[in-house]
């Protein structure tokens, strides 16, 4: 299989991490993608020009970090990142739609400060600090909760991939001034998976 990706983008990184966790590095050849470039060769295998896409054994091509990570993880039919039983835990499926939202936020914030200073909105700007630093604040209060300290599964490592794009491309560290938080992602930095992708 082929998967396509940036080295910067956190949803890229999300199924680099399903791959090394399930050891599919011989099975899944990570490739780099050249994205938002006019022209770009890439258009030509994902139409959508969007980082991850996985073209499986058979040539079928698939966008979306959800749904790549989700049939890498089903692979070997033991899903540990994707646990059936998690389907209807709404606790954790709120969870990960938090964190979700937060690394939205920061990849808007990160998009527009890419642009020229003069093309940037500080209206979209503005509004994605005060979403980042509640969602923060959510995180912080929600950290001690058992949910947030058991096995990890798409939710944790979408809220890690976050924290660490914010902290090393984007606006900082969310985690200073909330201990819970940077306990919790010093925890999972510690992930020889969250290692072997670390942002460049
Ligand atoms: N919902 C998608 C989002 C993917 C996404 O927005 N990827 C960005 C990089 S972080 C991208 O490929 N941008 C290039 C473009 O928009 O042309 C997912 O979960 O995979």
């Amino acid at each position: 299989m082929k998967l396509y990706v940036t080295y910067t983008s956190p949803y890229a990184r999300l199924a680099r991490i399903v791959v090394v966790e399930k050891t599919l590095e011989n099975r899944v050849e990570v490739l780099a993608a050249k994205t938002r470039s006019v022209g770009s060769p890439y258009y030509q295998i994902n139409p959508s020009g969007r980082v991850p896409y996985l073209v499986d054994d058979v040539g079928v091509g698939m966008e979306d970090s959800q749904l790549i990570c989700d049939y890498l993880d089903s692979l070997d039919g033991k899903p540990r990142f994707h646990h059936p039983r998690r389907d209807s835990d709404w606790d954790y499926r709120r969870l990960e739609a938090n964190a979700r939202s937060m690394c939205e936020g920061i990849c808007v914030w990160v998009r527009e400060m890419s642009r020229p200073a003069g093309e940037r909105s500080p209206t979209v700007l503005a509004h994605e600090v005060g979403r980042r630093q509640r969602m923060a604040d959510l995180f912080e209060s929600r950290v001690g909760d058992p949910l947030m300290n058991g096995e990890p599964g798409m939710g944790h490592l979408t809220l890690a991939v976050s924290l660490e794009m914010a902290h090393k491309r984007g606006p900082g560290d969310l985690t200073n001034g909330r201990p819970r938080l940077a306990a919790w992602m010093r925890r999972m930095s510690d992930l020889p998976a969250m290692q072997a992708t670390a942002l460049p």
